[in-house]
């Protein structure tokens, strides 16, 4: 009988041991099984004498209970320790704050913001928007808008020139976003309306400059675009933009190569107490340039001047983003500053509207 305590011995321990339910199976398999050791013995028990078989039966029998109850309980004891490790794997602490969605606490960066409300205003006039790349050519930002080559103006855009390439030719990064409305001239036929809003450089860094800033700049071509169009639609954008009834304006002459003849807009306001409004007051402040486009520049983008004439204007984003939401230093735009923009930013949800109202 030593050889049935000795399995018996050998079987438990392995039961013992067996660290998961797979293990366990497989301790059952070497025992229990139909090749297993203590079915090996049970099939031994036909070749004794009834005796024997009597007595060895018995013992067998008691060993194979002996092992089906151990690996009950062994199986018993996996299974809640599986259980547990789950719960504690899966387990929420139901007592933590929620995280507000980052709808509600991401913010919209104010030049993004007023970017949005100025083309808000001039979709619903029935303007498009282009866009183009801020690498631009010698070409496309000068030559084309009657910047001939060696003109002052030049000097007076202060370029960021990249390296030449093989050619020679030395690429830019657009001082203005004029370019694009070159592109449009020479992609479209008119009539054309289309505004172009923004990132441009120039080598200027200052108080009231940063070398990289924005713009937006518009443009109409079509047989009977004039002046008095011009100053219509600027008047409706200055009221539907500062969200005043009436606004003065005041178009002084001024000069730049690409328009003629060309003006500087101021609008009415009134400084008080570091505050501005618009629309009232008997203080001006200027905010964009305008004027008829130059036939040389519309010959130059594959338009006949005897049969179109265009206006077009340009206005910076930043300094009136600053003007109207009271932001006093032009440099914390760019700084990504989280509580800056925690105070400065729009909530995402809140997108300008004419009917909703540009800013909330
Ligand atoms: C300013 C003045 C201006 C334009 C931009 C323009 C573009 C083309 C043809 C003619 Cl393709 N004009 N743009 C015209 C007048 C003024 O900008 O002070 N911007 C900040």
């Amino acid at each position: 009988m030593s050889d049935l305590s000795a399995l018996k011995d050998e079987t438990l321990a392995a039961i013992e041991s067996a660290g998961d339910e797979a293990a366990l199976e497989a301790v059952r398999v070497a025992a229990l099984g139909k090749k297993g050791s203590i079915s090996a013995l049970l099939a031994t028990l036909g070749k004794l004498g009834p005796d024997e078989r009597k007595s060895r039966g018995a013992a067998i029998n008691a060993l194979k209970d002996a092992v089906t109850e151990a690996l009950a309980a062994r199986r018993a004891v996996l299974r809640k320790a599986a259980l547990e490790f789950q719960l504690a794997r899966e387990a929420l602490d139901m007592t933590l704050p929620v995280r507000p969605p980052a709808v509600e606490t991401g913010r919209i960066h104010p030049i993004s913001q007023v970017t949005d409300e100025i083309v808000a205003i001039f979709a619903d006039m029935g303007f498009a928007v282009a866009e183009g790349p801020d690498i631009e050519t010698d070409d496309f930002n000068f030559t084309k808008l009657n910047f001939p080559p060696g003109h002052p103006a030049r000097e007076m855009h202060d370029t960021f020139f990249l390296q030449p390439d093989e050619k020679g030719e030395r690429r830019l990064l657009r001082t203005h976003t004029s370019p694009v409305q070159v592109r449009t001239m020479l992609s479209q036929k008119p009539p054309i309306r289309v505004i172009c809003p923004g990132r441009t450089y120039r080598t200027d860094f200052d108080q009231t400059h940063t070398p990289m800033f924005h713009q937006v700049e518009g443009l109409v071509i079509d047989q009977g675009a004039t002046l008095a169009n011009l100053k219509w639609v600027l008047e409706e954008f200055c009221k539907a933009f500062f969200e005043v009834p009436k606004v003065g304006m005041r178009f002084r002459p001024s000069f730049f190569p690409f328009t003629s003849p060309s003006m500087e807009v101021d609008i009415q306001c009134r400084r008080s107490g570091g505050e501005i409004r618009f629309g009232e007051g008997d203080d001006w402040l200027e905010i964009l340039g305008c004027g008829m486009v130059h036939q040389n520049v519309l010959t130059n983008c594959g338009i006949d001047p005897d049969v179109y004439q265009g206006f077009a204007w340009g206005m910076g984003i930043d300094r009136v983003a600053m003007l109207k939401y009271g932001m006093p230093d032009l440099r914390d735009l760019f700084d990504a500053d989280l509580r800056w923009l925690d105070h400065y930013g729009f909530k995402p949800l809140d997108a300008p509207t004419l009917a909703g109202g540009l800013s909330g």
